[in-house]
C-alpha cells in the first residue's frame, strides 16, 4: 500500500508520536504538522507546523496530499474557547482545504465521549445518538457532522474513528472495555485509509476486548481486524483495584471521569 504524499496533523500528540514511524511506511512522503516542536525531519518526512484556526496556513499544508488522518486538535475537556479554536474552527479549516485541495479521504480522529454519557451496562452501535460527556465530546461530534455534510455535497470520505483509549496498556476497568493498542491503532487508521468505499463511516475504536460496550457491525465494510484484547491485563488490575462504588459516574458512565470535568471559569 502505497500513498504519494500522507499528511498527519497533531504529530507532536500522543497519537501522533505513535504514528508517526508507523505512516512512513505506507506512504513515499509523509507530510507532519502540529503547533508544537516536530523534532527533526527523518527521511521521507517533511515538517510543516501549522495553527489549526490559522485558515491560510490549512489550505497550504494540504496542498498536494492523497490523504490525511487527522489526529489534531485539543484531546481533553478544557475551556470552551482552545476547544472552539481547534477542534471547531479547525475542523472547518481543513475540510475547507480539504474541498479546495482535492482531497478525497480524511481520516478523523473522534472520541469515545461523543457517547460517553451512555452507561457502562449499555452496548451501543455508531447509529445511537450522541451524548457527549464534555465540551470536548461536543466538539468531536461536530467534526463527525461537519465531514458528513462534506461527504455527502462534496463527496470527500470519512471515517470517524471514535477512540476509546488509546494506551500501552489498560490502567483501570474502565480501560479494560475501552483499549485499543497501538498496533490496533495501526490497523485501524490503515483500514481507513485504504478500504475501497468508506463513504462516511463512523468506527469505534478498540481492541478486541471480550468486555466492552460498543458494537462495530455497522462499520464491517472497513475491514478492521483487531488482535490485541484486553483481557491478559484483567486479573491484575482486578485484584489490585478493589470494585469501585456502583454509584459514582466514573463507574456508571462509558466517557469514565470525563463526565465531570471542568467546568474551567
Ligand atoms: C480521549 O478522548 C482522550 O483523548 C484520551 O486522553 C483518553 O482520555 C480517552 O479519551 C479515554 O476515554 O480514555
Amino acid at each position: 500500500i502505497r500513498f504519494q504524499r500522507l499528511l498527519l496533523t497533531g504529530a507532536a500528540g500522543a497519537l501522533g508520536r505513535v504514528m508517526r514511524p508507523r505512516l512512513l511506511a505506507y506512504c513515499q512522503r509523509l507530510r507532519l504538522s502540529d503547533r508544537a516542536d516536530l523534532g527533526e525531519a527523518a527521511e521521507g518526512e517533511e515538517l510543516v507546523p501549522a495553527e489549526l484556526q490559522d485558515r491560510e496556513a490549512m489550505l497550504s499544508l494540504l496542498e498536494g496530499v492523497d490523504a490525511v488522518v487527522h489526529l489534531g486538535g485539543v484531546s481533553v475537556e478544557a475551556a470552551f474557547d482552545p476547544i472552539l479554536q481547534a477542534n471547531i474552527v479547525g475542523v472547518f479549516n481543513l475540510y475547507e482545504a480539504a474541498r479546495k485541495q482535492g482531497v478525497k479521504r480524511v481520516v478523523f480522529a473522534s472520541s469515545n465521549h461523543v457517547t460517553g454519557f451512555y452507561r457502562q451496562d449499555e452496548v451501543i452501535d455508531a447509529r445511537a445518538p450522541a451524548r457527549p460527556d464534555t465540551l470536548y465530546g461536543v466538539s468531536k461530534a461536530f467534526g463527525e457532522n461537519l465531514s458528513r455534510m462534506y461527504f455527502d455535497r462534496y463527496g470527500i470520505e470519512t471515517v470517524c474513528l471514535r477512540i476509546g483509549s488509546s494506551l500501552a496498556e489498560p490502567y483501570d476497568r474502565r480501560t479494560l472495555a475501552s483499549w485499543l493498542s497501538f498496533d490496533d491503532l495501526e490497523r485501524l487508521v490503515i483500514a481507513g485509509l485504504t478500504a475501497p468505499l468508506v463513504s462516511h463511516s463512523v468506527i469505534f475504536g478498540m481492541s478486541a476486548n471480550p468486555a466492552t460496550w460498543w458494537d462495530n457491525r455497522l462499520a464491517a465494510h472497513l475491514g478492521y481486524a483487531p488482535q490485541d484484547s484486553s483481557e491478559r491485563f484483567r486479573a491484575a488490575l482486578e485484584a489490585a483495584q478493589p470494585w469501585p462504588d456502583a454509584t459514582d459516574p466514573v463507574t456508571l458512565y462509558q466517557g469514565g471521569a470525563f463526565v465531570r470535568l471542568g467546568p474551567f471559569d
